[in-house]
């Protein structure tokens, strides 16, 4: 795959990933370090009992992880049920009204395409085959529409790429093709950033201010098309977005929230880790490992120092000088790296996932811990919490995945206990205040628990994915083969 004018430099050291790994070395047993201070005959002995012990309560945890993988595929099919009885064809269920939403004038199937690749990892073999038999009749993209390019990319083309490779179903393939083809038009602007509505029939574009996340979020799901279709144009009008938004960073290395992607010029220069800009970071990061693009790698490493230096925040709440200030990562000016906003909500909460995974185990452990504090605040996550004042400041819960999918990655990178009993927690929460008789619905207030009537299509193809992750065996799926886009398809890693 080739790529030809680049504008990136390499700025620094790629601390956070040494870091990392140090930290990684670092996780000594603590009954190995006390072996040493007595006799051997008494480490022998209690090396053998807590061998023993241990054992024992590893099973009883691999029992406990078990039976909660279990409920996790029953809470699964309790949803997809509901979605099957009421909104089979559309694209989501209204779970109080128990009716269904289309996004469109017609419907994507957003839920099953999201949905299949879970099925399939949960090795639901009967609701898998049947949902991959319905796809492949009845999803056509030949239709007048004017479609999101970003929703419809990591939802629906990363949907067919993932389980194209899962299954081995050219039909799939070819699916995921005509898509690609047809999103095209959304790149020919002046700048090659895309545009954010493309009509699938006709190829108009339309809506010309967009942002970071929505134009620089395709990389993955646009360059293993290319991969697998072997058609390097998608790669590269990808590629090319990615580098265009890096390249209008300011000067001290920030991206703003809205860019017009005519003149390139930002509309909006708040800059942050939240909604608009999230996944651009998590694509130049996972671009790299995916496809080993060494542009990718000086970009990722050159934004998160920027990152950690304007972005991220410490706030000692003076609980006693033993304990850590709390890790947060607030809004600032993209030009003068000044505070703006000390919030931090649902969508960021995909960030120590991402930390986690380039090295920076620390970083992502303190503030998975802070997520952990914003979910407890009213025993489930705000959209949005001013982390300075604890105060809620969007209520709202749409069944976000982030906190889950960072729980799963912590958990896979230290083996850390602490993180299983995490993920129950939240799982126990999820399900006590979104089940409903038939599915799971979105809060309108995680402080009243009112219910909405809404189930986006994410729930299954990553708040269940990711909780069933955590507690299956690890054999269920090669993590370090695979790179998860950002709607947590798994793409397969070729090199
Ligand atoms: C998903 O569609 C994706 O994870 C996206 O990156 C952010 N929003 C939702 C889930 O919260």
């Amino acid at each position: 795959m080739s790529w030809t004018r680049l504008d990136v430099r390499f700025d620094g050291p790629p601390t956070a990933l040494t870091e990392g790994r140090r930290y990684r070395n670092f996780l000594v047993p603590e009954a190995l370090r006390f072996g040493f201070l007595i006799s051997k005959l008494t480490a022998l002995f209690l090396a053998l009992s807590l061998t023993a012990i241990s054992a024992n309560s590893q099973s009883r945890t691999n029992v406990e992880r078990q039976q909660l993988a279990a409920q996790v595929k029953a809470e699964f099919l309790h949803a997809w049920r509901g979605y099957k009885k009421y909104a089979w064809g559309h694209d989501d269920l209204k779970p109080l009204s128990k009716t269904h939403h289309d996004w469109y004038a017609e419907p994507l199937l957003m839920t099953p395409v999201d949905a299949l690749d879970t099925m399939l990892l949960m090795r639901l073999k009967d609701e898998a085959r049947e949902t991959r038999e319905y796809i492949v009749r009845h999803l056509s993209f030949d239709r007048d529409i004017y479609v999101q390019n970003f929703e419809v990319t990591i939802r629906l083309l990363g949907g067919l790429l993932s389980s194209y490779q899962l299954t081995g179903d050219k039909r799939l393939l070819v699916l995921a093709e005509d898509l690609g083809h047809r999103l095209l038009p959304v790149f020919n602007s002046p700048t090659g950033l895309p545009y954010r509505f493309v009509n699938l029939k006709t190829g108009k574009v339309r809506g010309e201010i967009s942002n970071p996340a929505e134009t620089g979020t395709l990389l993955i799901e646009f360059g293993t098309l290319s991969r697998v279709s072997r058609n390097p144009i998608f790669y590269e009008k990808a590629k090319r977005a990615l580098v265009e938004t890096y390249n209008r960073r300011s000067p001290i290395g920030l991206v703003g929230t809205r860019i017009n992607v005519e003149t390139g010029k930002w509309t909006n220069p708040g800059s942050h880790i939240s909604a608009e800009i999230d996944s651009y970071y998590e694509y130049l990061l996972k671009s790299w490992l995916l496809f080993g693009d060494e542009d990718c790698k000086r970009m990722w490493l050159s934004s998160i120092q920027s990152v950690h230096r304007y972005l991220a925040d410490e706030v000692d709440r003076g609980v006693s000088r033993r304990v850590d200030p709390e890790r947060w990562y607030g809004h600032a000016d993209m030009n003068t790296g000044k505070r703006t906003a000390t919030t931090y909500g649902a969508l960021d909460a995909f960030f120590p996932a991402v930390l986690a995974l380039s090295g920076d185990l620390r970083q992502a452990a303190r503030l998975q811990d802070s997520s952990i504090r914003m979910w407890r605040l009213h025993g489930i996550e705000p959209e949005v919490l001013n982390y300075q004042t604890m105060e809620v400041m969007h209520a709202g819960y749409p069944l976000r995945p982030e906190i889950v999918e960072s729980t799963y990655y912590l958990y896979h990178y230290t083996r850390n206990p602490k993180y299983l009993e995490m993920g129950k927690t939240l799982f126990e929460d999820f399900v006590k205040y979104c089940k409903t008789d038939e599915g799971y619905a979105a809060l309108k207030s995680v402080v009243t628990k009112e219910k909405s009537d809404s189930m986006q299509s994410f729930l299954f193809a990553e708040t269940f994915k990711y909780f069933y992750l955590l507690f299956a065996p690890p054999a269920t799926l090669n993590f370090e083969r695979v790179i998860f886009n950002t709607e947590a398809h798994p793409m397969r890693k070729m090199n």
